[in-house]
């Protein structure tokens, strides 16, 4: 039998992306390295440094609202996400953990701009500093090669 199918996929490039990342302050020696990773992804794929912005928030909880005024205001054509929620002694990582993931979740959908997932949810510090760019690679670079796939994508979906 011979099938023909059709295929789209997008390639990974920062050309012409304009993009903001919201990076929280909490746990700041975390956070900077993730965005050293998609500072370096976008420039190496392509990107202008002048279209790479970072918003600073205080903590994870408040990035999907700082997301949602970024959504809003129409300027940028991908969104990041990027934190790190580090479990306690109490239940408050629970709580934050969920709210930060359902919400970036939520605005991505509700404003139809891809939004990189760069939160980490580890259980100790040594965990999130591996995937900060030591052991585990850096989930920030993740994120921002991932965004800028879907970018491309939701892009050439829209030109069918
Ligand atoms: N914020 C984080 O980004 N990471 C954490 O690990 C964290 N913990 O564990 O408390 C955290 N809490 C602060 C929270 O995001 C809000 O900024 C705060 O509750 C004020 O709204």
């Amino acid at each position: 039998m011979n099938f023909t199918t059709r295929l789209i996929e997008a390639p990974i490039t920062a050309e012409g992306l304009k993009l903001a990342a919201v990076v929280s302050r909490f746990n700041g020696i975390i956070t900077e390295r993730l965005l050293s990773g998609a500072l370096d992804a976008f420039l190496r794929h392509g990107g202008v440094s002048g279209d790479f912005t970072v918003v600073k928030a205080p903590g994870a909880f408040e990035i999907p609202l700082v997301l949602k005024v970024l959504a809003e205001s129409g300027k940028y054509n991908a969104l990041l996400a990027l934190g790190a929620v580090i479990r306690g002694s109490t239940p408050h990582f629970d709580y934050v953990a969920a709210a930060v993931s359902r919400g970036v979740a939520r605005v991505q959908l509700q404003s139809g701009i891809p939004i990189g997932f760069g939160v980490l949810t580890c259980d100790s510090v040594e965990q999130a500093i591996d995937r900060a760019g030591a052991k585990s690679g850096n989930k920030g670079f993740d994120a921002a090669v991932s965004v800028m796939e879907t970018a491309g994508l939701i892009k050439a979906l829209r030109a069918e």
